[in-house]
């Protein structure tokens, strides 16, 4: 995946607002001279939960720090961030975050969350870097509720050039993917991306209609969905664990593409979506174009984040 390039200086400015409220209030917490001592780690545990690292996290990396401290592992006030850099490092096995390709025909790319995550931009951003390898893409307006929802699928289309398929707004989003199989395979798309609904009359309804089109994509291509991204819209902190919760019991949510990192200083929820779900974070959105799209790799995040 030459296309979906990590490039440090982004990620970092897409960070900047993170940095600033979390590593910015640990720094301040550290204060040169200060003792690490029960008052510090009080403090510490508070920047972290501040932070949307999540209460428990924080509440283990703060036990683990005295820990370090009693057993003189760690002795001053300047040996903590190493400690959090490695102690956050730590909490992602090694994984492949890469995206499920189909041994052959279209891989297809199930792409679910509420409204105003950023579904419709997240697709737009894979199909552009898909693109940019060369790959032949499709698109499917499976979110049929609202017109402007087809709409605006459609205008990415145009803008990047690749296939989309549509029916009118109000009809079945099972009949759309249907077509949409069947033209991936007819067409030799290597990618089908399925954009859905984020918002039907309940919640209920939403969750049977995701479930329905996992159906229909199944036994239209077999082994499909290859993936199923959760968008999470990283300025709700930590409603988008309970967002993730709700999904992956109605669809096996394979990764999470968390988007608007960079619009918001609770970024610290990578950490909290890591530890308290077991999905794993395959890509980051960090801005609005078709480029600001960067794949999860924690090292590199662990260190924009504490730069
Ligand atoms: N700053 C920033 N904005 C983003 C990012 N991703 C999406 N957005 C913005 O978020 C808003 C909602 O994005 P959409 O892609 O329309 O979200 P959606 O989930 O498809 O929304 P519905 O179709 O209404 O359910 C738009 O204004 C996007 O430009 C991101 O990574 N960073
Ligand atoms: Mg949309």
């Amino acid at each position: 995946m030459a296309l979906f390039r990590k490039t440090f200086s982004k990620l970092s400015a897409g960070l900047a607002k993170t940095r600033a409220k979390l590593t910015g209030g640990i720094k301040a917490v550290l204060s040169i001279g200060r003792n690490v001592d029960d008052h510090l780690l009080e403090e510490l545990e508070e920047t972290l939960v501040a932070g949307d690292i999540g209460v428990t996290t924080a509440m283990q990396i703060c036990g683990d720090l005295r820990q370090a401290y009693r057993e003189k592992r760690i002795a001053k006030a300047e040996d903590v961030i190493p400690f959090l850099k490695s102690e956050i490092k730590s909490y992602w096995p090694a994984a492949d975050r890469r995206i499920r390709m189909a041994q052959s025909g279209p891989t297809v790319i199930l792409v679910a969350g509420v409204n105003g995550a950023g579904k419709t931009t997240s697709i737009a951003k894979l199909a552009y870097a898909f693109k940019g390898e060369g790959k032949k893409v499709c698109l499917a307006a499976a979110d049929t509720f609202r017109a402007a929802a087809v709409e605006q699928l459609t205008i990415w289309s145009d803008r990047l050039g690749v296939d989309i398929i549509k029916h009118a707004a109000g009809s079945d989003p099972g009949a759309v993917v249907f077509d949409a199989c069947d033209a991936a395979v007819a067409r030799k798309a290597d990618i089908l991306l399925v954009d859905t609904a984020g918002r039907l009359h309940t919640q209920d309804n939403l969750m049977r209609e995701l479930t329905k089109i996992r159906n229909v994509v199944a036994k239209k291509i077999p082994g499909a969905p290859h993936e199923v991204l959760l968008v999470l819209d990283a300025t709700t902190g930590q409603n988008a664990i309970n967002q993730a919760r709700v999904f992956q019991q109605a669809v096996d949510v394979t990764g999470i593409f968390l988007a608007k990192l960079d619009g918001t200083a609770k970024g610290g929820i990578v950490v909290a979506i890591r530890k308290e779900t077991n999905l794993p974070v395959k890509f980051i959105g960090i801005g609005e174009k078709l480029a600001d799209v960067e794949p999860f790799d924690p090292d590199t995040f662990v260190e924009a984040l504490f730069e």
